[in-house]
């Protein structure tokens, strides 16, 4: 019998590139509602803020949830891409009857609200830089398709906090 398998899959240049990508999304932009690309579109420019936002504090360090709310006061927008310096990996899901899906882009409808919440859409966040402990102030670049990208400081709550209950 003749060895033909390769020992070796490049699994850590891989590894290396995904994470280079998570610092390298470390830089910071702050939208400007003036400033915008796209603000001569029909339905005018979104006017975001983000509100109600928490981490619950994950066990042990492992994957945790985020959850906010995305208000507008203008036209519809889309959130496009989450990303944290805290953290390798933050992605987007919408929870299902039996299970939970990634999803690419979540709308934020013109003068209304995308709300992140417990039991409907999340993010996940994964691959934390350090173990997040209660009090934490996470940062959150929230990149959205007209706005661009606003970061946000998102406080780590007990994991049985709810918006609301101070
Ligand atoms: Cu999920």
């Amino acid at each position: 019998m003749r060895g033909t398998g390769v020992p070796g899959f490049r699994r850590t240049a891989l590894a290396g590139a995904v994470l280079a990508t998570a610092l390298g999304g470390g830089a910071i932009l702050v939208a400007c509602g003036a400033g915008g690309q796209d603000g001569a579109a029909a339905d005018g420019p979104a006017r975001l803020s983000v509100a109600d936002s928490y981490i619950p504090l994950p066990p042990a360090g492992g994957m945790a949830a985020g959850y906010l709310t995305v208000r507008n006061d203008g036209g519809q927008d889309q959130l496009v891409k989450v990303s944290s310096p805290a953290a390798q990996s933050v992605t987007m899901h919408r929870s299902t009857a039996s299970t939970m899906e990634q999803v690419e882009r979540l709308d934020v409808p013109a003068h209304g609200a995308l709300q992140l919440a417990r039991g409907g859409t999340h993010l996940m966040i994964m691959g934390w830089q350090k173990t997040p402990a209660l009090g934490d102030e996470l940062e959150l670049d929230l990149t959205f398709a007209r706005t661009g990208t606003i970061s946000v400081k998102v406080p780590v709550k007990e994991l049985t906090y709810r918006p609301g209950q101070q």
